[in-house]
């Protein structure tokens, strides 16, 4: 393999077999892991991080870093090399620098073990450095997409004359896995028509994976796949030849129209007598091996984790000199744009520890009562756009259902879309390409943003992974679904979700706000932006649901515990409770006026949102709820998995069994028994058990 002379000196080889050979005795010690790619990566990420990265290991999060996204995240090791080997240093919940380092050497000793700070994946706001959670093969591709995007968007409305505040650009290494996942064209597709010239992946072309060599299953042309996205493509022929590295990313950084891809070849498991077999991949190489590969890099045959002198001082003078000059000078530019433009470079510090601006909820408007109703997708984009005009970094996506959503934006400042020619724009029109929307929408929120993105409910299920990372990272985003129930009508089972609220329901961390009305919406955005570090799905309908009289009933204000009482018979304590969600609450206060007429006392529970309701104390659940009434029916137009938690064993779900059937409204709910007499029928039938 060619060393190019001039670019590869001593002390580069030194720093470069280091992070190999940190890599090898972790994967031996921890028994487990991927040696494989971390060994060929390591002259790639020496090049970025030593050469390029615009990042401060002294001050990780300061806001106009350049991102490294390791989408590779089985390649974990050379992430974590890199943290330790630059000293990055830890970052508490309070955004304060800390003392610690952000990976230390017994972390990496103790690398995926309990507790570690080195876990088998990078994890976000685990590991300080880490700018997002990888793993899931495809995430981190379409993650630094968002992320380029809000450096797109930062710029273009903090930036002034003579104040470059953000211009930060994304480096994101990735494998053939990212590139085989569906994801990673939605990604690229937004990227090339977003011509986002900040953004380069390299792609680790190692033309292996774990079943063995790509072409039993890869044989894309890959350059020319993304030539046709309008990428800048560009090749590395070989992976050890650090000048060649140097040159493809000086291209890249002087492209200004496209992102870039950089094809790197490379050899899996460089320098061990494995390279090249898939051998290295989830397992450890062996003592023998390791000696072997040791001796190949000149590496003292039996050292363990061993750092030469020189090595951490070489990337304090390279990385840690040049990142520690470069944000001081951020720091001043910072202090006199304060100076001339206060209230943009407060909402700069507002936005970094996730606040909002005062009075970001004052312009909530409430809904007056009537049968007629409102959908509450109607009811959503008026509050949207109410606290969109107080919180400028709100930006609202859609994976072009924009109108049905009810997402868009009206009057408020930015209001156009998002384009190369108008970065100020806060609607981001994200194309069919709903994983590719949730995804980077946590892009948008790791960089600070707070993004919203829609899609019908049934269409979740195609943005699963970027729902699940989101409530992983615990990262503020707001997931909006409308056409939420059979109550869709026409378009029939295709488009009638049925298993999606039990699923979404079922992700740890994700709050899922199901508002009966316009005016639990409005509690329901309130909710959602109170959040600092968690997401919220917002499952609204399609159909108008009448507006519930608050005089009469209780108040929607209800919502921010989950649960409450509704409805409650007008003397005397209920004997049955009925327990609703969205559209279906106006049908159980429906059933409750029919039981009170016929003189059985009845309890409707609004229940909008099981998990908050959870988070509750025991005496106020009790009081929704109370447990010496047994009398329970729970009525969503959904699976009624998980329902049996609150109707208990002598209870019943009135629920969806089926897929649903494409009918006018009326129709579907008749036929699959959505009716006050059947509602009540229901219940009169759990009290008599
Ligand atoms: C979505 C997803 N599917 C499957 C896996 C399991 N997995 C981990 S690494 C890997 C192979 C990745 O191949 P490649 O990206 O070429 O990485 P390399 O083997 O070259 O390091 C697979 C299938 C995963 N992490 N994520
Ligand atoms: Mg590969």
């Amino acid at each position: 393999m060619a060393v190019a002379a001039e670019a590869r000196t001593e002390i580069d080889e030194l720093c470069i077999n280091t992070i190999r050979t940190l890599t090898i005795d972790d994967v031996q010690k921890a028994n487990s892991g991927h040696p494989g790619s971390p060994m060929a990566l390591a002259p790639l990420a020496y090049v970025i991080w030593q050469r390029f990265l615009r990042f401060d290991p002294q001050q990780p999060i300061w806001p106009n870093r350049d991102r490294f996204v390791l989408s590779n995240g089985h390649a974990s090791m050379l992430l974590y090399s890199m943290l330790f080997l630059t000293g990055v240093r830890a970052v508490d919940p309070d955004y304060e620098v800390v003392g610690e380092p952000a990976v230390s050497l017994e972390d990496i000793k103790r690398f995926r073990q309990l507790d570690s700070k080195c876990p088998g994946h990078p994890e976000y706001r685990w590991t300080s450095g880490v700018e997002t959670t990888t793993g899931p093969l495809g995430q981190g591709v379409a993650t630094s997409v968002g992320m380029a995007v809000a450096s797109k968007w930062l710029a273009a409305r903090y930036n002034a004359p003579g104040f470059e505040i953000f211009d930060f650009d994304v480096y994101t290494v990735c494998g053939d896995g990212d590139l085989e996942e569906g994801v990673s064209n939605e990604a690229a597709s937004i990227a090339g028509h977003q011509q986002l010239d900040n953004l380069c992946w390299i792609y680790d072309n190692n033309h292996i994976s774990i079943d063995g060599p790509t072409d039993i299953t890869y044989t894309d042309d890959v350059a020319a796949r993304f030539a046709g996205y309008g990428w800048n493509v560009t090749r590395v022929g070989d992976a050890n030849d650090l000048d060649l590295i140097t040159r493809a990313l000086e291209v890249f950084r002087r492209e200004q129209e496209r992102p870039t891809l950089i094809v790197l070849d490379s050899h899996i498991g460089y320098g061990s007598p494995l390279v090249d077999t898939a051998k290295v991949h989830g397992e450890p190489l062996g003592e023998e091996d390791v000696r072997e590969t040791k001796r190949f890099y000149g590496w003292p045959e039996d050292a363990q984790f061993l750092v030469p002198d020189g090595v951490r001082e070489h990337f304090d003078e390279g990385i840690g000199a040049r990142g520690d000059r470069l944000r001081q000078e951020w720091d001043d530019l910072l202090l006199s744009y304060t100076r001339e433009h206060e209230p943009r470079a407060h909402e700069i510090d507002q936005m970094q520890r996730r606040e909002l601006p005062d009075g970001w909820d004052d312009n909530i408007p409430s809904f007056e009562p009537g049968e007629k109703g409102m959908a509450t997708r109607k009811a959503s984009n008026q509050v949207e756009n109410a606290v969109a005009a107080r919180i400028p970094w709100l930006l609202a996506g859609s994976a072009d259902l924009t109108g049905s959503t009810a997402v868009e934006l009206d009057d408020v400042e930015g209001a156009s879309s998002f384009e190369p020619d108008n970065r100020t724009g806060r609607q981001l029109h994200l194309g069919i390409r709903e994983h590719g929307s949730a995804t980077l929408s946590n892009g948008l929120a790791v960089s600070k943003l707070r993004p919203l993105w829609s899609t019908y409910l049934t269409f979740s299920d195609y943005a699963k992974p970027g729902i699940r990372l989101s409530a992983l990272m615990e990262l503020p985003v707001i997931h909006l679904f409308t056409h939420d129930s059979i109550g869709l009508g026409e378009d029939g089972p295709t488009h009638q979700p049925v298993e999606h609220l039990a699923g979404l329901r079922a992700i740890p961390g994700l709050d899922v706000i199901r508002p009966a009305d316009a005016n639990e919406t409005a509690y329901a955005w309130r909710e959602a932006l109170d959040r600092t570090h968690q997401p919220v799905a917002l499952v609204l309908t399609r159909q108008a649901v009448p507006i519930i009289d608050r005089a009469r009933y209780a108040s929607a204000e209800g919502l921010r515990r989950g649960g409450y009482v509704l409805a409650d018979p007008e003397s005397g304590d209920p004997v049955v409770i009925m327990i609703a969600t969205g559209s279906e609450v106006s049908l159980a206060i429906a059933a409750h006026e029919k039981l009170i007429g016929e003189g059985v006392p009845s309890r409707v529970v609004s229940l909008p949102c099981w998990e908050l309701f959870e988070r509750q104390d025991q005496s106020y659940r009790d009081e929704v709820l109370p447990p010496d009434i047994p009398a329970r029916v729970s009525i969503e137009e959904a699976s009624t998995l998980g329902w049996e938690r609150f109707v208990g064993t002598e209870g019943a779900a009135i629920g969806m069994h089926t897929f649903g059937s494409s009918a006018p409204l009326k129709d579907v709910l008749t036929k699959f028994g959505f009716t006050p007499d059947k509602v009540a029928e229901k219940a009169k039938e759990v009290l008599g058990r």
